[in-house]
């Protein structure tokens, strides 16, 4: 590996090299830049990742240690996960009730209220279950918090909105995480801006080309929009495509925001440093389908093979039956072969 000389990917090594782990695919350095820089403008703008180091997002939020959230949640039960692994892989519960009965959940729901949950992390040892609060902000938390949710930066937030031609803020959801704890890889169908707020987190990303890289769940599946692929297990048999994953990532730590663009694969995990991590979102609609032109972009073709997944479920109603006639379709006739349709 080369040296990264480059001053606007260096990020303060706060963290130790030590805990960022070996995967089987290249990556380079996402860059990171004020927000006054026309380059992270840009950026935004084409729908790339970019760390901003100076939009002051959360300044207000920076003193949500677990004492201060502890002392100011409120007294509600949160969204609390649990698991036996350190992968905290995402599970629609919808989708289960509807067509995957047989389904056995990665993670549990343990809602607790948010002392609760800090006694929880402060007893924590080896063979007890992983906890990730991952907690929507509204109106359940208390006045201080919603005092300090108000002195985020707003004004810099709007001003993106606008220029990026984005839909409305959808929700903001509060994670806090013990190290080591990862959000295995998948993609959002929405903006993220992601504030990092305590703690350390690497956050690797993959463009949306990598829709036929990383074999997505299929879209009535609970793990829709998850990748099948455990990154520390890849089964390179099964995914032949795994060997063509190119990677960007970053490590952000307190003040950083980065960018997610929508469709962004992302795989996220807490690092070590304080033994917790926390962080904040903001969620936005993505802007209205702009002038489409060809060839389909690759997160627009992304969307038409959800469509055509979801039109076919429809159609038949069985996801059994899918398969079946994806493979009839395909097999013999759409192969991978110029002599067979002539088109590549
Ligand atoms: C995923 C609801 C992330 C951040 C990720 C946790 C996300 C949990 C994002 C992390 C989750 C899907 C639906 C909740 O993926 O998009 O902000 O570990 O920081
Ligand atoms: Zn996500």
């Amino acid at each position: 590996m080369s040296e990264r000389t480059d001053s606007v990917s260096l990020p303060r090594k706060l963290w130790n090299e030590n805990h960022i782990k070996k995967y089987f695919f290249p990556s380079e350095p996402i860059p990171r830049l004020p927000c006054s820089d026309p380059m992270a403008q840009e950026l935004i703008s084409q729908e790339k990742p970019v760390v901003l180091t100076d939009t002051h997002l959360c300044d207000s939020a920076l003193k949500w240690d677990l004492e201060y959230l502890s002392e100011n949640m409120g007294s509600e039960k949160y969204m609390v996960y649990a698991s036996k692994s350190s992968r905290f892989k995402y599970w629609d519960q919808a989708k289960v009730k509807l067509h995957c009965q047989d389904f056995v959940p990665p993670t549990q729901r343990v809602d607790m209220t948010f002392p609760d949950f800090v006694t929880k992390l402060r007893d924590w040892k080896p063979g007890d279950d992983r906890l990730y609060l991952q907690q929507g902000l509204n109106n359940t938390v208390g006045h201080a918090i919603v005092v300090d949710f108000l002195q985020f930066n707003w004004q810099w937030l709007n001003i993106q909105q606008k220029k990026n031609n984005w839909g409305p803020l959808t929700s903001n959801l509060l994670l806090v995480g013990m190290e080591g704890n990862t959000t295995p890889v998948h993609y959002d169908e929405q903006q993220n801006f992601f504030a990092q707020l305590v703690g350390y987190k690497r956050c690797i990303l993959f463009s949306p080309d990598h829709y036929d890289k990383l074999y997505p769940h299929p879209v009535f599946h609970p793990h829709d929009r998850q990748s099948q692929v455990d990154f520390d297990n890849p089964d390179f048999e099964r995914f032949s495509r795994l060997n063509e994953v190119r990677a960007v990532e970053a490590v952000v730590g307190p003040m950083d925001v980065l960018y997610i663009p929508m469709y962004w694969w992302h795989h996220i995990e807490s690092l070590p440093e304080l033994g917790h991590t926390i962080s904040v979102n903001f969620w936005y609609k993505g802007g209205p389908t702009e002038k489409i032109d060809y060839p389909l972009a690759p997160r627009q073709k992304l969307a038409v093979l959800r469509n055509v997944e979801k039109m076919l479920l429809d159609a038949l109603k069985d996801p059994a039956e899918l398969g079946h006639l994806l493979r009839a379709l395909v097999i013999g006739r759409y192969m991978d072969t110029e002599q067979d349709t002539g088109t590549g």
